[in-house]
């Protein structure tokens, strides 16, 4: 299985869905800025047209892109990890993705990190973005995960509440439920190893493009 991924970016996420199962994969650092995949100098647009990471190439070949198709599919392919879930869990794993995707990851953190996204357009997304955090901080009151174990989901959810080292207007401190959550999941195994290994991989991305600039 082939991960195309870019360092502390959304595919993060895969990566500790990976690790939790214990699964071999080839990870393919892919520059966000050039495209270019830094194992073999390949172009990723060649592999995916829109240049998004995470996009997986199963062991049969097939491409899959989108987080919450290549987290479920991850999930189903090792059921012995017990990060998926079944029937009306299921459903509720499926929400929790969307939500992430949707609410939290594309309408208010993305529009936060652009550089090039107007103050007015930060300001119209955070004044929305807000409800949405209240919301996760009242549904984890008193919850360890998502769902009833830990699932994709909660490798996503994390991965989206660690960029808030790079978007000040959103203090975790604000929100202790969300802020507890993280605090706890970023001490799991699977968590710590997986972030501590792409924030080396950012820290010399960064570096080369300074380097290049
Ligand atoms: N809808 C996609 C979005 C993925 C996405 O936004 N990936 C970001 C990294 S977090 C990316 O690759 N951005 C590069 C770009 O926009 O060129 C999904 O859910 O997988």
């Amino acid at each position: 299985m082939d991960l195309y991924f870019s360092p502390l970016a959304c595919s993060l996420a895969t990566r500790i869905a990976l690790y939790e199962a214990g699964a071999e994969a080839n990870y393919l650092e892919v520059d966000p800025k050039t495209k270019v995949v830094q194992n073999d100098r390949s172009d990723f647009l060649a592999i995916n047209p829109l240049g998004l990471v995470p996009t997986l190439r199963t062991d049969d070949g097939v491409v899959l892109t989108e987080n919450a198709a290549i987290l479920q599919y991850v999930a189903d392919r090792f059921p012995q990890a017990g990060i998926a879930a079944a029937g009306m869990e299921r459903s509720r794993l499926h929400q929790w993705l969307c939500f992430i995707g949707t609410e939290l990851h594309k309408g208010l953190f993305v529009p936060l990190l652009d550089k090039k996204a107007p103050p007015e357009m930060k300001a119209y997304v955070l004044g929305k973005g807000l409800s949405r955090l209240d919301y996760l901080d009242n549904y984890l009151n008193g919850r360890e995960f998502l769902l009833d174990h830990f699932s994709v989901a909660d490798a996503y959810l994390v991965t989206i509440i660690n960029w808030t080292m790079a978007t000040p207007p959103i203090e975790l401190a604000k929100w202790p439920n969300v802020r507890a959550y993280y605090e706890r999941l970023r001490a799991r195994p699977s968590i710590t190893s997986a972030a501590a290994e792409e924030f080396k991989l950012y820290q010399a991305e960064l570096a080369r493009h300074k380097a290049a600039a």
